[in-house]
């Protein structure tokens, strides 16, 4: 929700800077040079921002009496620098009731971020540290880019030598054109802003000194030369504005913080050794390990930041605890999907049917071969699914791509980046994104000559590309869109406006997706989407030698559900399953709605016993739900179900789907309210509830 701001300084630059840092966050800015000016307009105004000491002087009476006349705004203090603020404190009230102190320069990126959370008023520790650590993270970035950007400079000066040198040879100017272009977009997105916009100034001029005749070129490039003198200045009074801004800020950049930019998978085990083995191999892994001694603690963590996946030690003594936990944590909001895997010293088939109960994709005996681990983690990584977004950055610009990767981590997406466009094809079979962020001027190849190329591949049709790009002519942004395209974005990137089409692009994506593929009653995958990913399980299987089970199941009676108690109350029934398979089993388990009252489930890696345990208990829990008929009356119901495993039942989707049916219409004939997962000859050798078998995974 955007709020009314007044911004009060004496200094029209910062008024402009701190207005469009605010405006791009959503905000109405009012900027005033005067306190005068500002007079009327703090009457409605959500928060008051005032620079000190204003030239005019008088700014604290002046807000002491605002407040004394009952102004509840929000109140942020600018010093002129660190040691002014520091003689302010004496002079400050109770009364005058300061939300925020800060001093210039300003970081403007991390003011925004520091006047947001003024605003949204969330004083949680868990909030605190987020901020806390995000500044340090782009301090890290912005520091290390201060210390390159005289390099770079020295590079862009010497290549507009070169061309100035040879004005045939159109090469040299585009490569001064895109020497510019990269320092106005990164420079420009780090808060170096007068940097980034002499360099929009270089990077026209270079754009258009060749259409020129000879004596204009030689105006246009003694232009460029004095520009290139003014950047070399401006360049290096931000620099050292932002070296002041990190030392006064009390925070070292280079210190080691929550890097939101790995993927996170919360370890839950009493015993720290065990710990400190799974931290170790995260590090060697690029994952970050976030530790929980207790229960109590990992649900703390959990709930601080972002987690793809947890795994959680079973003991011995209190499992149902720890299973308990799994629950706990899936219950929380964004945490339905999580990925769970169990560690246990004992491997005990009850507990095992327990795990996959909760949701655990994985279970792992105690001592842990590190090379199990190791799989184990990347397979928890692989099957989170719609959760975290998954983002690909491809642009040449190493800053560029980290800065853009820092915004969008900091929010929770799991960000690639790739330099080198030629390897976009392997990158991206090897980590499918959701999105991908293109830029457009790269060595040997445009991005929309890219663009065209993944258009043509069916698996990409799809995928939501944006543009990043400093072209923002109409024949750039044309061709942006005839080259297959979805949006583009102007650099120097403004984060705010990034991040707001990144997500309206997932959140539309996700959603078609869902929309085809989903159906609404049950919220399950509608047979042609199920049948697709079973083919993948299937082929799956295959390579690696493993097996499958497959589940038909079919609502008992469902005929006088409906002719008893109306169909809305049969809807409702079809509603209450689907949920209730969605709530069980693992993350990477299918469900789906096979047509009418009839489901189908697939579980990875198991076999048909397993599954058969798994599908009872999620029976007996369905038939504990009461539901109501549209007279308010109460009933039950039951389903029957027909399992089948791979290869041990068939070779190919259709026997194996053949052989579950059969084995349904069994179950039925039987007196239903019961699943089937042998044939009739063998059945009398088999009791319910049986354990063989259940241990293979
Ligand atoms: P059985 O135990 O042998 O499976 O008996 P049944 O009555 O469940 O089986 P049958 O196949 O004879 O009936 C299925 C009924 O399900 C018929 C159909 O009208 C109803 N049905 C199919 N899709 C829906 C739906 O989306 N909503 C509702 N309310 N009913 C549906
Ligand atoms: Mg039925
Ligand atoms: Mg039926």
């Amino acid at each position: 929700m955007g709020k009314q701001i007044v911004l009060i300084d004496s200094d029209q630059h910062f008024l402009k800077l701190v207005a469009s840092v605010l405006e791009g966050r959503g905000h109405k800015a009012l900027p005033c040079s005067n306190l005068k000016e500002a007079d009327e307009k703090i009457k409605t105004a959500d928060m008051v921002i005032v620079g000190s000491p204003l030239s005019e002087g008088g700014e604290l009476p002046w807000l002491l009496e605002k407040r004394r006349a009952g102004m509840t705004a929000k109140l942020v203090l600018v010093g002129s620098s660190a040691n002014y603020m520091e003689g302010l404190k004496n002079k400050l009230t109770a009364d005058h009731s300061v939300s925020l102190s800060v001093h210039k320069p300003l970081i403007p990126y991390i003011f925004g971020a520091q006047v947001d959370r003024t605003l949204d008023d969330d004083k949680s520790e868990a909030a605190a540290q987020k901020m806390k650590d995000f500044e340090t993270m782009f301090l890290a970035l912005v520091t290390k880019y201060a210390r390159v950007l005289p390099n770079r400079i020295m590079e862009l000066a010497e290549a507009i030598q070169k061309a100035k040198n040879d004005p045939s040879n159109a090469e040299l100017t585009q490569e001064v054109r895109g020497l510019a272009h990269k320092i106005k977009g990164t420079g420009g997105s780090l808060g170096f802003r007068k940097v980034s916009e002499l360099m929009a100034y270089i990077e026209d001029a270079a754009a258009e000194v060749s259409s020129k005749p000879r004596d204009e070129q030689l105006i246009i490039w003694s232009e460029v030369d004095r520009k290139l003198l003014e950047v070399k200045e401006a360049g290096d009074s931000e620099c050292q504005e932002i070296n002041e801004a990190v030392a006064s800020s009390g925070i070292k950049p280079q210190q080691a913080v929550h890097n939101p930019a790995m993927t996170r998978i919360l370890v839950v085990d009493e015993d720290r050794g065990f710990l400190d083995i799974v931290s170790e191999l995260g590090k060697q892994r690029l994952v970050e390990i976030v530790r929980a001694a207790g229960l109590k603690e990992a649900l703390e963590q959990a709930v601080v930041y972002p987690l793809d996946a947890a795994l959680i030690n079973v003991l011995p003594e209190k499992p149902e605890q720890c299973f308990g936990l799994a629950r706990q944590l899936r219950e929380l909001p964004g945490y339905e999907n999580l990925p769970l895997a169990f560690v246990s010293g004992q491997a005990l088939v009850k507990n095992m049917v327990e795990a996959a109960h909760a949701g655990a994709s994985l279970y792992l005996d105690k001592p842990i071969a590190s090379d199990a681990l190791e799989k184990a983690v990347q397979h928890l990584v692989n099957i989170r699914q719609g959760g975290r977004p998954r983002i690909l950055i491809c642009d040449d610009d190493e800053f560029f791509c980290n800065t853009v990767a820092l915004v969008l981590r900091n929010e929770g997406m799991i960000v690639r980046i790739l330099n080198d466009p030629s390897k976009i094809l392997d990158t991206m079979q090897e980590y499918p994104p959701e999105l991908l962020l293109l830029d457009v001027m790269m060595p040997g190849v445009t991005g929309f000559e890219v663009c065209r190329m993944l258009r043509q591949i069916p698996r990409w049709q799809d995928l939501p590309i944006i543009f990043l790009t400093g072209q923002t002519g109409v024949e750039a942004r044309l061709e942006a869109f005839r080259s297959g395209g979805d949006d583009y974005l102007p650099k120097p990137v403004v984060n705010e406006e990034l991040l707001t089409r990144v997500k309206v692009r997932l959140d539309r994506s996700r959603m078609l997706k869902d929309r085809s593929d989903k159906d609404t009653t049950t919220g399950l995958l509608l047979r042609r989407a199920f049948s697709e990913q079973l083919g993948a399980i299937l082929a799956e299987a295959q390579r690696l030698k493993t097996t499958f089970a497959i589940c038909l199941l079919d609502v008992d009676h469902f005929k006088k559900v409906n002719d008893t108690y109306g169909h809305l109350a049969g809807d409702k029934v079809l509603a209450g399953l689907g949920q209730l398979l969605s709530r069980r089993f693992r993350v990477d388990d299918l469900r789906g709605r096979w047509g009418g009252e009839e489901f189908m489930l697939a579980f990875r890696r198991e076999t048909k016993a397993t599954m058969h345990l798994a599908v009872h208990r999620v029976l007996e829990e369905f038939r504990q739900i009461t539901f109501t008929g549209d007279k308010g009356e109460e009933f039950c119901n039951s389903f029957s179900g027909g399992i089948a495993e791979y290869p041990l039942d068939g070779n190919s989707v259709f026997e194996l789907v053949k052989v579950a049916d059969a084995r349904l219409y069994m179950a039925k004939k039987r007196g239903r309210n019961q699943i089937v997962i042998d044939d009739e000859e063998n059945i009398e050798e088999k009791k319910e509830g049986t354990t063989e078998g259940a241990s293979a995974r």
